[in-house]
């Protein structure tokens, strides 16, 4: 049986794909278990991820599961916007707003950007905590371009905007085979289970 590791994101986009991610390194996504909510209020990416993996790390602590987790925090940063939305991503434009809202504000901020301008990255910071307490992490970026409108159905959040660079298809038009080849939480992955074999 494969180890199973749980995952500190309530975020179902997130959560098919470490289903999967994790399948490819061996391991299996352990159920959803709710913890207290954590105000994402650090300086970067990392930080937010130790913050959601430490709170995830007491409550299964607390319910006498002993079990590895990974908790992921990652974003969208569009350089003509100085690097927003940023660790903002999730609530940029206001916590209130659909996502077909928030791309399309993103898309209006952008109309008079030329497409060279239009570049991005997509970053993830995944920090991990094993049975014994060690504690792991693993950064991951993808650079890419927001396309002119939204294009396909796949993936969640910020994809159908995001063309990743030397490819015509947005991550939305992908399968999520092709995205994981180039995905920023594919690559954070790699570098985190890279760091648990030494
Ligand atoms: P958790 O904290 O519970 O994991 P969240 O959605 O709040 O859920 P983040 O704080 O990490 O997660 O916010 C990152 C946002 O950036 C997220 O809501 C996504 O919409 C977006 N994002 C991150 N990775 C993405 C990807 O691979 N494709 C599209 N959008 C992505």
């Amino acid at each position: 049986m494969s180890e199973k590791i749980f995952l500190a994101s309530t975020n179902a986009g997130k959560r098919a794909e470490f289903a999967a991610l994790l399948a490819a390194h061996g391991f299996e996504l352990g159920p959803a278990i709710a913890y207290p909510e954590v105000a994402e209020n650090a300086a970067d990416y990392l930080g937010n991820a130790a913050l959601k993996a430490e709170a995830l790390h007491e409550e299964l602590r607390r319910r006498g599961i002993a079990a590895m987790l990974f908790a992921d925090d990652s974003g969208l940063g569009i350089d003509a916007l100085a690097g927003a939305p940023g660790i903002r991503s999730a609530r940029y434009g206001g916590r209130e707003l659909s996502w077909p809202q928030r791309r399309a504000l993103i898309l209006a901020e952008l109309a008079e950007v030329p497409d060279a301008s239009r570049t991005a990255t997509f970053h993830c910071a995944l920090v991990g905590i094993d049975d014994a307490g060690k504690r792991y992490r693993g950064l991951g970026e993808t650079r890419g371009r927001i396309a002119r409108g939204e294009r396909g159905e796949g993936g969640f959040g910020y994809d159908p905007l995001f063309l990743p660079e030397g490819e015509s298809r947005t991550y939305a038009e992908m399968s999520a085979a092709e995205k994981a080849r180039t995905s920023h939480r594919a690559r954070a992955l790699q570098a985190l289970v890279a760091t648990m074999h030494r």
